[in-house]
C-alpha cells in the first residue's frame, strides 16, 4: 500500500512539471525564433522547415522553438529583406537574385542558361561557388546563410495569353518578375516589356491582367495555384533559381553554441530533403498541371540563347560582376556566351 504524504505529492508533481518541460511544451522556449518565406504551406520548403521545427524542438529539450511563417506573412521579400537586416526576422529563405539587391554576386547562379542539369547545379552551389556566394554574404556583416541552398527549381514561362516557343514570341509581352536587377534585364535582353512585382502579388496581378505572363519553377505554379490564372506553360528552363537560409547575424550569435549547432544540422539536413522532394514533385507536375488545364510546349534553348548573346546579357553582366567572379561561374557550368 502506498501512503502519499503531502510531502511525497508535491515531489510527484515536481517531477511530472520536469518532464513535461523536458519534451518542449510545458512552457515558453528560451529561445523563440521566427522564419520567413514567400512560399505556401504546402510547398516542400514549409513542409521540411516545419519538419525541422519539431526535430529541433525534440533535440533542444524545448529550448528552441522556430516559428514558421509562409505565404509573406510578415511581408513581401522586399520587406522581409529589411526585416533580417535588422533582425525583427530571424530566419528567411530568399533567392539569391533578389538579394542581389544587397549582394550583388548573389545573383550569379540566375545567369540565362547557365546550369544545364541538377548535377551540376548542386555541384556549384555545395562547391566552389556557393562559398563564394555565402562569402559575400557574410561580407554585409549583418546576415550570412546557412550552408545548404534550398531548391526553387528550374525556371519555366506562363501566360495567358500564348506559348513562348521562339524568342520572337517574347516581343512587347507583359511578364512579371521578381525584384532583381538580373530578372529585368533578363527579359528585356529576350524583347519582352518585364514589370518587377513581388511574390506576394503576383497571383491578384496575373488575375487582374496587369501582367500577361510569368516565370517560376512549376512546384511554384502548382503550389500557389498559378495554374487558376495562367493557361499556357512554356518549358524555357532559363534559369536555375535557389534559396538561401539567411539568418540575423546577430540574433545568430546569440544563440548558445550547442544550439546552433542543433539548428543548423536540423535545417542543413531539411534543405537536402527539401532538393529531393522538389526533384520528385517536378517529375509528375507536367501531368498533373496538364490535367488542370494547362498547355505545355517544349523549346529549343539555343534560339534564346543565341538571343541573350546578340542583346549583349553576357558581356554586360560578365562586366558587373568582374572575371574572379565570372570565372567562379564559367568553372563549374563551361563557357557561357
Ligand atoms: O518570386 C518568385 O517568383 C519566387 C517564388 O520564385 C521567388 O521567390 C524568386
Amino acid at each position: 500500500m502506498t501512503t502519499l504524504t503531502r510531502r511525497g505529492f508535491a515531489l510527484g508533481t515536481g517531477a511530472l512539471a520536469v518532464s513535461a518541460f523536458a519534451i518542449g511544451r510545458a512552457r515558453a522556449a528560451e529561445f523563440s525564433y521566427k522564419f520567413a518565406n514567400n512560399l505556401p504551406i504546402s510547398h516542400p520548403l514549409n513542409v521540411r522547415a516545419q519538419e525541422a521545427a519539431n526535430k529541433i524542438r525534440e533535440e533542444t529539450g524545448g529550448r528552441f522553438d522556430l516559428q514558421i511563417f509562409p505565404s509573406s506573412q510578415l511581408g513581401s521579400d522586399t520587406d522581409t529583406l529589411g526585416q533580417i537586416r535588422s533582425g525583427a526576422v530571424d530566419f528567411f529563405t530568399l533567392s539569391g537574385l533578389i538579394l542581389s539587391t544587397l549582394v550583388p554576386a548573389a545573383s550569379i547562379n540566375g545567369i540565362g542558361f547557365a546550369f544545364k542539369d541538377y548535377d551540376t547545379v548542386w555541384t556549384a552551389m555545395d562547391g566552389k561557388l556557393g562559398a563564394f556566394i555565402r562569402g559575400e554574404i557574410e561580407k554585409t556583416g549583418t546576415i550570412l546563410a546557412l550552408e545548404k541552398i534550398w531548391d526553387n527549381g528550374f525556371r519555366q514561362t506562363t501566360t495567358s495569353t500564348k506559348a513562348i516557343a521562339t524568342p520572337d514570341d517574347f516581343a512587347g509581352l507583359k511578364i512579371r518578375v521578381p525584384p532583381s536587377p538580373l530578372w529585368t534585364a533578363l527579359f528585356k535582353a529576350f524583347g519582352a516589356a518585364p514589370t518587377t512585382i513581388n511574390f506576394n502579388e503576383t497571383y491578384n496581378a496575373l488575375q487582374s491582367k496587369i501582367v500577361d505572363g510569368e516565370e517560376n519553377p512549376l512546384a511554384v505554379i502548382d503550389t500557389a495555384k498559378l495554374y487558376e490564372v495562367q493557361s499556357h506553360c512554356s518549358l524555357t528552363n532559363h534559369m536555375w533559381d535557389g534559396f538561401w537560409l539567411l539568418a540575423n547575424k546577430s540574433n545568430w550569435e546569440a544563440l548558445p553554441e550547442d544550439v546552433r549547432t542543433v539548428v543548423s544540422k536540423h535545417l542543413n539536413a531539411a534543405g537536402l530533403n527539401e532538393r529531393a522532394d522538389i526533384a520528385t514533385l517536378t517529375t509528375g507536375l507536367q501531368t498533373s498541371l496538364a490535367a488542370k488545364g494547362m498547355k505545355f510546349n517544349t523549346v529549343d534553348p539555343a534560339p534564346f540563347r543565341d538571343k541573350l548573346k546578340s542583346a549583349g546579357f553576357y558581356k554586360e553582366w560578365k562586366a558587373k560582376y568582374g572575371d574572379k567572379a565570372w570565372a567562379a561561374l564559367e568553372d563549374a557550368v563551361g563557357a557561357l556566351g
